[in-house]
């Protein structure tokens, strides 16, 4: 009996010493890198890192932007660093690749007396654009859609938008065709007998706000006609009074 009571007070002080890391509230620290490919030669990273240390979560972000190879050797650098300083097995990684996505929608508004309305939605998914448009209150039957070269939809007849947009200066045709045609020529589509008309329209020679002039759609219009596009008839198809409009910007 007495021996025990002698040795309470020592293991007191042992564990006073040795447990003081039990206190002490240890940080993790989680990682979540996204990779989003933006187009073939671009890849944007963004590096999310949460230090949790009991309740308390902070967060960092860092984005890294490059060519694949570029971001991949700066990931790669950033991960090992992470390591070193906090050890594997507090380190928690989730990688997530997924594909940027740019999305716009205009109203396509009635001009030269018309009821022509609808919406016009442009997609850009890995250097794809899509146009995907919606068009009530047309008279049945078919009508030409186009690109024209300004995003001015001011004057009651549209023409304030221009002229087809032509920054490859081609003659006026058929999409993809041999002999030439514009940027802006995307062709015609049917209104049915309630006056309504839709058309998808999926091309790599646009994009939503690129460098390339010859392919930026930003800044330009669309419109729909009265008319059919003939597909050959210079400068524009002879589709007759432009009907709708609705100016492309960001
Ligand atoms: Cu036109
Ligand atoms: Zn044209």
């Amino acid at each position: 009996m007495k021996k025990i009571i002698l040795l309470l007070p020592i293991l007191l002080i042992i564990c006073t010493l040795s447990c003081e890391s039990f206190g002490k509230k240890e940080t993790h620290k989680e990682i979540s890198i996204e990779k989003k490919k933006i187009n073939d030669t671009l890849v944007k990273a963004t590096v999310t890192t949460k230090y949790k240390t009991g309740n308390e979560v902070t967060e960092e972000k860092q984005i890294i932007q490059g060519t694949p190879g570029e971001v991949n050797t700066q990931l790669e650098t950033y991960k090992m660093q992470i390591l070193q300083e906090i050890g594997e097995a507090h380190a928690i990684s989730h990688e997530k690749e997924s594909k940027e996505i740019k999305k716009l929608k205009f109203a396509l508004n009635p001009k030269s007396g018309s009821d022509a309305n609808g919406t016009v939605q442009f997609t850009e998914v890995d250097g794809k654009v899509t146009l995907e448009a919606h068009i009530n209150g047309l008279t049945p039957g078919i009508h030409a859609i186009h690109v024209h070269e300004k995003a001015d939809c001011s004057s009651d007849d549209g023409k304030s938008a221009g002229g087809h947009w032509n920054p490859t200066f081609e003659m006026h045709g058929v999409w993809g065709s041999d002999t030439g045609f514009h940027r802006g020529d995307i062709g015609n589509f049917t209104a049915d007998e309630t006056g309504h008309g839709m058309i998808t329209f999926s091309t790599d020679l646009w994009c939503l706000g690129c460098d390339d002039d010859a392919k930026n759609l930003i800044g330009k219009a669309i419109i729909v006609h009265q008319g059919e596009d003939d597909l050959s008839s210079q400068p524009s198809g002879a589709a007759g009074a432009r009907v709708s409009c609705a100016g492309i910007i960001e």
